[in-house]
């Protein structure tokens, strides 16, 4: 008797999991689904949830209208996957999104930084934006109860990564998953522009918001935890030896290096589940 109420126990325990996961509770830990479906079934699979590019909560008001930019050049297959676990998890925290995916084209070293400034500009040339949350493709979070929102402070999500047995790399780091206020963006002048290729630009963020007054927030360890979706390093993204030389500028340029100086020229196509914005950066200035 004592099993099979044990069993029972079990059973309605993860009926209700699966349940609260469909019909709209956060449930902390989750599972990554790592199943990869064509862009096409993303979109249908998902379709219902979105109002020109909005994903809103439909018995309320969010209190923060959130943009998730996220830098990218040729991760179809990691950006699938993260939409594919994402999307959920933000309904269910009831959050007020719109995705802008910032794509490079192919000819220039990538630059993460001066993506986001472009997903940053150009998200506000097409609506009112309270947080922008900068999320690397290869990132899927963990927990549902690590809130996708902003707070007085720039806040850093991605804590705790497999690749590093969910621990923090180093204090001061600051990549992955980030989000800031449209103000503390600003106040900071966004990111540096001169980060061409891997390594160094989110140091240089850390720098500019330090030198400006704000601090490092985050969630506890176990709130923070992230999947990085395993990939080697591309050719058009190799580590920059000039990265540990730019850091130690990075205070005296902040002012002049950022949104204030970036060039590009962007094409946007806005698809129902996000809105690309395809963008030629001129490395050189
Ligand atoms: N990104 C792209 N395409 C690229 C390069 C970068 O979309 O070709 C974006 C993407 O959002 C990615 C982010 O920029 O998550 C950061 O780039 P990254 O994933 O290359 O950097 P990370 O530090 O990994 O996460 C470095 C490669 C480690 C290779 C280890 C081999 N064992
Ligand atoms: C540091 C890099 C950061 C990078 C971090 C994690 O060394 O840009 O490693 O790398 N800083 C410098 O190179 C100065 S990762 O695990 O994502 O490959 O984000």
């Amino acid at each position: 008797i004592l099993v099979s109420f044990l069993i029972s126990v079990i059973f309605l325990y993860k009926l209700s999991f699966i349940s609260n996961r469909n019909t709209g509770q956060c449930v902390g830990r989750l599972d990554t689904d790592k199943n990869l479906i064509s862009l096409k079934q993303l979109g249908l699979k998902f379709q219902h949830l979105f109002n020109h590019g909005r994903l809103q909560p439909r018995d309320c008001q969010a209190l923060q209208r959130l943009a998730i930019i996220i830098p990218f050049r040729k991760r179809w297959s990691h950006l699938i996957v993260l939409l594919n676990n994402l999307i959920p998890l933000l309904s269910r925290q009831q959050a007020d999104v719109h995705f802008f995916v910032v794509e490079q084209s192919s000819r220039s070293t990538f630059n993460r930084g001066a993506l986001q400034n472009v997903g940053f500009l150009e998200a506000l040339q097409l609506g009112q934006f309270d947080c922008f949350i900068f999320h690397d493709v290869d990132l899927v979070p963990l927990n549902d109860k690590n809130l996708y929102r902003c707070g007085d402070n720039p806040r850093h999500f991605s804590v705790a990564l497999n690749k590093y047995s969910y621990s923090l790399l180093y204090p001061g780091y600051f990549g992955g998953v980030v989000g800031l206020s449209t103000q503390q963006y600003r106040d900071i002048n966004g990111n540096s522009n001169l980060y061409v290729g891997w390594g160094g630009e989110d140091d240089d963020l850390l720098e500019r918001l330090l030198n400006k007054g704000y601090y490092i927030s985050r969630y506890a360890t176990d709130l923070s935890k992230y999947d990085m979706i395993q990939h080697g390093m591309e050719e058009g993204n190799k580590p920059n030896p000039f990265r540990l030389m730019l850091l130690e500028t990075a205070r005296v340029r902040q002012e002049v290096d950022g949104l204030t100086s970036i060039q590009y020229n962007k094409t946007i196509t806005d698809l129902i589940l996000f809105t690309l914005i395809t963008v030629d950066i001129d490395n050189e200035q």
